[in-house]
């Protein structure tokens, strides 16, 4: 573990064994069993993360990384001075660092990460290279209404950062839910900055889902891991599957764990029964052209005031506004 800076306290409202017992219940009694993909983030599971981003065929994360280096100077610009960033999901840190580096006076950082670990060794690190940015962590699931603290100085606009494509993780009307969350949040003159990944050859995406290491494989395996020896759960991780396909008509890929023979599981008290070959559903990677994303957003009340691409079009970082 890295050493927590002093004076930087963690707003904890990390999920609990019950809560979690919950969620997996609810999921796996359905006729379509899923798991929602926010259980992948675990301490190895974010390690396994930070791993798939380095693998050649997922290009998300560098490209995003070299439009942050591109452009970053225009987006703080973009973005003025004297703006209480918030981030939701935080991860690992590199692209907020490329952004503090460029704002004008920010206010305040408040990072939200489900990875208590992540949140740590993110905040960490930004806050000995950014020792007059106030840094305000919260652990939590941004997927629940939140109540942020309140901005340590004057004034309050709030810009919501977002990278990553993970809103892609939601299905639409998921989407839209969370971006209203955020224009609820971000307060008069705020806007959300998002990362968003763009459709493309089918096959470059799906080859970004199914790398040839493995590593998204055994990420994808990890939610069992985790669930096995945080809430006690049994599945026999020998006998599941990663699958990632691209559903062309919906424009996302869709991750599943496929169990290899008839099986049961025990979750708490009760028992699950799987099929062979029966598919639970744990990740949607939603891609968008520029027209559908700028639909979704205006549903969200938010309008796309500025797009910065890498050459080939392949990733996108967009500014909303109200
Ligand atoms: C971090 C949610 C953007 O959906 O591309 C990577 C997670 N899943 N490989 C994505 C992920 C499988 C990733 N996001």
């Amino acid at each position: 573990m890295s050493a927590q800076p002093k004076d930087i306290r963690v707003d904890d409202r990390h999920p609990d064994v019950e809560d979690t017992l919950e969620v997996v219940r609810r999921g796996l009694s359905a006729k379509q069993k899923k798991l929602p993909s926010r259980l992948f983030y675990d301490e190895r599971g974010s390690a396994l993360f930070e791993r798939i981003c380095e693998q050649p065929e997922y290009y998300l994360t560098r490209t995003e990384i070299a439009i942050m280096r591109d452009h970053a100077a225009d987006i703080a610009q973009v973005l003025g001075p004297d703006v209480r960033l918030v981030e939701y999901g935080s991860g690992s840190g590199i692209k907020t660092r490329m952004l503090l580096e460029h704002l004008h006076t920010p206010a305040a950082y408040v990072p939200v990460e489900i990875s208590r670990s992540a949140l740590m060794e993110s905040v960490a690190g930004l806050a000995s290279r950014f020792p007059d940015v106030p840094m305000q962590p919260v652990c939590a699931d941004f997927t629940q209404p939140l109540r942020l603290p309140v901005a340590i100085r004057p004034p309050r606009r709030t810009v919501i950062y977002f990278p990553g494509s993970t809103i892609g993780n939601f299905e639409a009307k998921d989407a839209v839910r969370i971006l209203r969350q955020m224009r609820a949040e971000m307060s008069m003159g705020g806007g959300v900055l998002v990362g968003v990944d763009l459709k493309k050859d089918p096959a470059q995406i799906e080859a970004a889902y199914n790398d040839a290491a493995g590593v998204t494989r055994e990420f994808t395996l990890n939610m069992l891991v985790r669930l096995n020896n945080e809430v006690g759960t049994d599945f026999d991780v020998s006998a599941f599957r990663h699958r990632a396909r691209y559903n062309a008509l919906a424009g996302r890929i869709e991750t599943d764990l496929v169990s290899m023979k008839r099986q049961e599981v025990h979750v708490g008290g009760d028992t699950f029964a799987f099929r062979e070959d029966e598919a639970m559903h744990v990740e949607y990677s939603c891609k968008y052209s520029l027209d559908d994303f700028a639909q979704m957003a205006a549903k969200a009340g938010l309008s796309v005031a500025q797009v910065w691409m890498d050459d080939e079009r392949r990733f996108s970082v967009q500014y909303l506004v109200r």
